[in-house]
């Protein structure tokens, strides 16, 4: 027997034993094990060693035993530079922590091993899923409530395909649980009152609210007014809906998210903004596939794609892209699409036959001879429409 064969049937034992509930017979022969990898075996014997003692430690409720079985695994698959055997080692070490109520330090690892399956082509399904699923149970605990919703509502979709009903179910019952807790889905209609097409921002808003709009921006080109917003954001509160102040930073911390434009994220570092926001939405607009993919990396909550249709409320909105150009968006990120320009509820189907998770509207309501029937008919739309 080769040492690497010696060192992988004592593994082997050590996990029978662990099956066979004889934990502590199962943490000495790991122990053993890790002794002899040290001294015989390959790097590759000495992590797998070390993470089967760091799972029966965890196994035995022994906390900062599977830390420093993991923590030396984790290093040492570093230097191995096998991204698949690193994830998982991240993936155990952060949840052990997650399991000790710290959800803090277990951050970083179920983070960064998130990011090594996605970008990693013949990752397992199953395990992408389990992923995101364990990083929505990690923004959860945070108090990311937003991201926690969009995680478990993509881990949903990952068991959807793979026909894991168990998986299915307990991602529907967390996202139903957070909107019985007051989170608002990014899904559906997205009001926005736009202050060069109406005067009377509070009366729109009321009107939005009326017909059943949950997420409203407020935009104001020529310079957010924080009374409008307090003002605004009083409503919105009290009426269970969400506040996005398009372009002032410093206004959108006085409601619950923040639109930007690509200009905006140029005079800032986007993780900063992501840290300054908190648990508030960070809404970002997105012309190309590749904008959406930086967005998603600092942590954006949406992407804004546009303009759907032509528009005469943006000026320099370009050229329609029709639902090919927001599919584009949609196919690229896993982060809801809300598109924009010039949606009405006679062009309302492509939008959602094009995948966005929302459709933003100024003008179909805002000049609408009663806008809260004309928000309420998209919103009747959008339900017939969307699955
Ligand atoms: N952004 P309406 S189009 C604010 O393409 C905005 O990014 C756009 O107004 C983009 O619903 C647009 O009246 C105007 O067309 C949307």
């Amino acid at each position: 027997m080769t040492p690497h064969e010696r060192i992988a049937e004592r593994i082997e034992n050590a996990m029978r034993a662990r099956r066979a509930h004889r934990s502590q017979d199962a943490r000495e022969i790991s122990v053993e094990t890790v002794a002899t990898a040290r001294v015989e075996g390959s790097r590759r014997d000495l992590i797998a060693a070390l993470s089967g003692l760091g799972r029966i430690e965890r196994d035995l409720g022994n906390d900062s035993g599977a830390i420093a079985a993991y923590a030396e695994a984790t290093a040492l698959a570093r230097v191995e530079g096998e991204p698949s055997l690193l994830a998982h080692l991240l993936r155990n070490f952060g949840a052990t922590h997650l399991a000790a109520e710290r959800p803090t330090v277990a951050e970083p690892y179920l983070r960064e091993a998130l990011e090594i399956d996605r970008a990693d082509e013949g990752c397992d399904a199953l395990e992408l899923a389990n992923a995101v699923r364990l990083v929505a149970e990690l923004s959860e605990r945070l108090g990311n409530r937003y991201e926690a919703a969009r995680l478990w509502y993509e881990a949903r979709v990952r068991y959807a395909a793979l026909a894991i009903a168990e998986g299915v179910r307990e991602c529907g019952a967390r996202l139903e649980g957070l909107e019985a807790a007051g989170v608002v889905p990014l899904r559906g209609i997205y009001g926005i009152v736009d202050r060069a097409v109406s005067n009377e921002p509070l009366a729109l808003l009321d009107s939005l609210l009326d017909a059943g709009v949950r997420v409203v921006q407020y935009r104001a080109k020529a310079g957010v007014d924080p009374r409008v917003v307090r003002a605004m954001h009083a409503v919105t509160r009290a009426r269970g809906a969400l506040l996005i102040v398009n372009d002032d930073l410093a206004c959108a911390l006085e409601a619950d998210g923040w639109h930007a434009g690509q200009e905006d994220l140029m005079e800032r570092d986007p993780a900063t903004i992501r840290a300054t926001l908190g648990s508030r939405i960070f809404g970002v607009s997105c012309g190309v596939p590749g904008e959406a993919l930086a967005a998603e990396r600092f942590g954006a909550d949406y992407v804004g794609v546009g303009p759907y249709a032509a528009t005469g409320t943006k000026a320099d909105a370009g050229a329609a892209i029709g639902e090919a150009g927001i599919r584009a968006v949609v196919d690229a990120t896993r982060l809801p699409v809300v598109a924009i320009g010039g949606i009405n509820a006679g062009n309302l189907a492509g939008v959602a036959r094009s995948g966005a998770s929302m459709a933003a509207v100024i003008s179909a309501i805002a000049r609408a001879a009663d806008p809260a029937a004309a928000a309420r008919d998209l919103i009747a739309r959008w339900d017939a429409l969307a699955r």
